[in-house]
Formats: C-alpha cells, sequence, structure tokens
C-alpha cells in the first residue's frame, strides 16, 4: 500500500458560515444582521448595488432563506453527530456578531446569543471536533450599516475589537485555530457582505473600499494581538479568496496584467496580514483606482500593530482559476467566484460558470507558500449543484465527489512538492444557503437537507453518496479516493 502524503494530524473536516445556515434570525436576542436583509435570487448581486438599495426588508417581495437557513440552530446536535460519523476531525463555522452584539455597538454582550456557541462548542469536543472559528463571516450587525455607514468608518474597529475579546476570552481554552475576517479579499468585487458597503453608502468610491480594508486589518491585528496574550499557542489565520491567475496568452502585455491581477485579487490583503506591511505596490494600485494615500486615514500606531501583529498561518477558499487578457477584448467571459474573467479553453465550467480547476488548486498552495511560508489551510472547496433526490432519499452526488477526490489529489501533490498544509474543509459540508445566491438550491452538501428556496419543507437530514465517500477518505487519511 502506498504511503500516505497527508500527515498524521491532518485537520479533515468542513466548512459553514452562521448567516447561512443558523436560520432563528431574530431569536435569543439575535439582532438584524447585513445578510438578513439582502434578497435572493440570481440578481442579488445587481440589486445590492442600485443606487437605491438600503438594507430594508423587502418581505411582499421577496422571501429571505438565510432566515430559516436550515435551522441548524435547532438542529446542531444532531448536525454535528453526522459531522462526527463522518470522522471529522475538525468544524469551521463563524459566530454570528449579532447573537453576541445584537446593534454592534452595546458595551455587554447578549449572553444567550453565547449559550447557543457555548452548546456548539462542547458538541464539537464531545466527539473530539477541534472547531476552527471564524469570527467574522460575512455578517455584521446591520446597526453598524445604518448608523456608522460599515466598515469604512474607524469607530467599527472598537465594536470589533469588543466582539473577539468577548469570544476569544470565553472560548480560547476550548478553540485553538480561529479566522479574523472571512474572504477579507472579496470586498474588491463584492463589498456589501465584508464591509457593509453597497452604492448608496459609498461603494462605488474605491477609497471607501480601501479605508475599510486599512479598519478591518487593524481589526486583525488587535485581534492576533489579544489571542496570543491569551494563549502564545492560539493559531489566528486570515481568509482570503483565492482565485489562480493566468494569462490567457505568452503575449506579455497579458502576463503582465495577470501579474497585477495577481496582486489585486489575491495577495493585498494577505500581504499585509501576512507580512506586516503594506506591499510595494500600495501605491500604484490606489493610484489605479484614483486613490491617494493621503484620501485614508491611518496612523503610525495602526501601522506598527499591523507589523506585530501578523497572522499565524494562511486560510483560503479555492472553487475555480481566472484567466485574464486585456489585448483581446471580444473573448467570452465567465463569471467565477466574485472574481470573473475570460474563458479559459481548457477548462470546463460547473453551472453557474465557475471554472473547475484541481490544478489551479496545486498551484494556488506553491504559490502561496513560496511566497509566505507559513502554514495553509484549505478552509472552503467544493461544488456548488442542484442535486435530485429520489424517492428512497437519496442523492447520488458522483459528480460532487469527481470535483473533491481531484481537489484532494491537488493537495496531495502540493505535500509533495513540500508545501505544508495543515487540513482541508470543504465548503458546505451540510446544504445550506448559497451566499452569492441567496437561495438553497446550489447545493454543496455531504447532507441534504429538506428545504427549498422559500423556507419550505421537512427540514430533515439525508446522507448523500458522498458522504459515505467522504468518511473512508478521512478514515483512510486521503488514501482511498
Ligand atoms: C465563499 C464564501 C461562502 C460560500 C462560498 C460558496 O465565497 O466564503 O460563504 O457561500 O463562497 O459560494 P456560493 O454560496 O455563492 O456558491
Amino acid at each position: 500500500m502506498m504511503k500516505t502524503v497527508f500527515p498524521q494530524n491532518f485537520l479533515w473536516g468542513g466548512a459553514t458560515a452562521a448567516n447561512q445556515l443558523e436560520g432563528a434570525y431574530l431569536t435569543d436576542g439575535k439582532g438584524l444582521s447585513v445578510p438578513d436583509v439582502l434578497p435572493e435570487g440570481k440578481d442579488r448581486l445587481d440589486i445590492v448595488n442600485a443606487p437605491d438599495y438600503d438594507f430594508s426588508l423587502d418581505e411582499d417581495k421577496y422571501f429571505y432563506p438565510n432566515h430559516v437557513g436550515i435551522d441548524h440552530y435547532h438542529h446542531f446536535k444532531e448536525d454535528i453527530a453526522l459531522f462526527a460519523e463522518m470522522g471529522f476531525k475538525c468544524y469551521r463555522f463563524s459566530i454570528a456578531w449579532s447573537r453576541i452584539f445584537p446593534q454592534g455597538d452595546e458595551d455587554q454582550p447578549n449572553e444567550a446569543g453565547l449559550k447557543f456557541y457555548d452548546q456548539l462548542i462542547d458538541e464539537c469536543l464531545k466527539y473530539q471536533i477541534e472547531p476552527v472559528v471564524t469570527i467574522s463571516h460575512y455578517e455584521l450587525p446591520l446597526n453598524l450599516v445604518k448608523k456608522y455607514g460599515g466598515w469604512k468608518n474607524k469607530r467599527l474597529i472598537d465594536f470589533y475589537e469588543n466582539f473577539a475579546r468577548v469570544v476569544l476570552q470565553r472560548y480560547y481554552h476550548k478553540v485553538k485555530y480561529w479566522m479574523t475576517f472571512n474572504e477579507i479579499n472579496s470586498a474588491a468585487h463584492f463589498p456589501v457582505m465584508g464591509q457593509g458597503l453597497v452604492k448608496s453608502n459609498g461603494a462605488d468610491d474605491p477609497k471607501n473600499i480601501f479605508q475599510a480594508w486599512h479598519n478591518q486589518f487593524v481589526g486583525s491585528a488587535k485581534a492576533v494581538k489579544i489571542a496570543h496574550e491569551l494563549d502564545p499557542k492560539l493559531q489566528v489565520g486570515c481568509m482570503i479568496l483565492y482565485a489562480t491567475t493566468y494569462s490567457y496568452d505568452a503575449n506579455p502585455e497579458n502576463q503582465l496584467a495577470a501579474l497585477q491581477a495577481n496582486q489585486a485579487n489575491n495577495y493585498f490583503c494577505a500581504d499585509v496580514q501576512v507580512r506586516g506591511h503594506y506591499p510595494a505596490y500600495t501605491k500604484s494600485l490606489l493610484a489605479k483606482h484614483h486613490v491617494a494615500l493621503s484620501d485614508l486615514q491611518y496612523t503610525d500606531a495602526e501601522l506598527a500593530l499591523l507589523a506585530q501583529y501578523t497572522v499565524d498561518y494562511i486560510g483560503f477558499s479555492y472553487y475555480m482559476s481566472s484567466t485574464v487578457s486585456v489585448t483581446q477584448t471580444d473573448l467570452p467571459r465567465v463569471q467565477g467566484n466574485l472574481v470573473g474573467g475570460v474563458k479559459n479553453p481548457f477548462l470546463k465550467s460547473s453551472a453557474w460558470g465557475w471554472e473547475v480547476d484541481p490544478t489551479g488548486l496545486r498551484i494556488a498552495l506553491n504559490e502561496l507558500y513560496d511566497r509566505y511560508e507559513k502554514p495553509l489551510f484549505v478552509v472552503e472547496n467544493g461544488l456548488g449543484a442542484i442535486d435530485q433526490i429520489d424517492e428512497q432519499h437519496y442523492v447520488a452526488d458522483d459528480y460532487r465527489i469527481d470535483y473533491l477526490r481531484d481537489h484532494i489529489q491537488a493537495i496531495a501533490a502540493a505535500l509533495s512538492d513540500g508545501v505544508s498544509v495543515m487540513g482541508y474543509t470543504p465548503w458546505g459540508c451540510i446544504d445550506l444557503v448559497s451566499a452569492s445566491t441567496g437561495e438553497m438550491s446550489k447545493r454543496y452538501g455531504f447532507i441534504y437537507v429538506d428545504v427549498d428556496n422559500h423556507g419550505q419543507g421537512t427540514f430533515k437530514r439525508y446522507k448523500k453518496k458522498s458522504f459515505a465517500w467522504y468518511k473512508q477518505v478521512i478514515e483512510s487519511n486521503g488514501q482511498n479516493l
């Protein structure tokens, strides 16, 4: 038998986010959060970019699937038991900020919200599942947007620091692995999720996006500081959306464009969070967006914080690659996970136009490790699909197994290349609401949940074919694929 390349302590598991599965959107004192008011539907991205979008609930016009999610809030014991049955070594989830600070700016946390995560974490530990916590995953208390204008306002740094302190102090003895912000770099394409910015409150002025990022970098550094002061052994990571970026051809103009797209889309945030300082290309990147350094508010003390409190590891999501051409404007384009590009003739796409590219994951791992020499954690990967459930309540999701197998092989190849990879947590290990469409019908899970786009269903859980497959992948430490 071939020796597995996966280290013995490799963190196999799965990943979710509070706002996409918990439901119970006003239960036990939870406040409204940004995703609670984002309309569902394929044109969600356009709606929030309408000039008059004002974060109001429009319940006559839209259903908001995340208001019920998969009702994980009331099913978490059953769900974690299923994760344990698959043999999860870890489980990545997020803490809903609006459960802990319903308005975001209170002095004292909401004890009922904390109680939920007390139970969730204890349930993981009961099965020796290592909790991996994203402090902020696309979920900002709505009041922080309405009253303060979202992350472009420096006051958010203090509110985030309070939130991070409360959860770190409460759980540091139970949770070793943390991430400060989910896909922090995604604001370049869709700032509403992470930064609370839409057109009507400043998303169309790039200065606001860069200011919001700076404020988040400072918040992230403060969280690292709090964590390391509580226990130097805590591991706090950044989390970036990584789309391996190719030039369409060997034309040097396109090669240069790909390099610059890499800097802007993949590296800018990680460079600051991992290396502790703004990269050399910052001024030229800002200039491209007609922003000057003097337009931004920052202090020497903040820059010192960034330098001192860098992250311990790099978490990233990888779904697809992106291809760039600036010389040919007539090439067909593809959608991608927020980062689009021109169609790559060597790749096939998912139904949502995300180009499936396992070799791109091996390249991503090598690029990130070459650049930073820090442990890497693949904290999201997977195939969104419309699953067909038969009368026996079975989903034969061979397409998902194929996708995951190819990507696990890519991780194994990268390990053989010498890259340090800590773990793998496929996205949406149990079906949940999609971030980009706000719908239930785009599913990623090993576990099917009977609920539709209108929140209707029995909420029963059913194991898909991929459930048994992933179980034996974990059991064999990545050998039986
Ligand atoms: C990432 C997000 C997740 C998740 C995933 C899949 O960008 O971190 O929250 O939803 O993508 O995307 P989608 O749900 O749009 O298919």
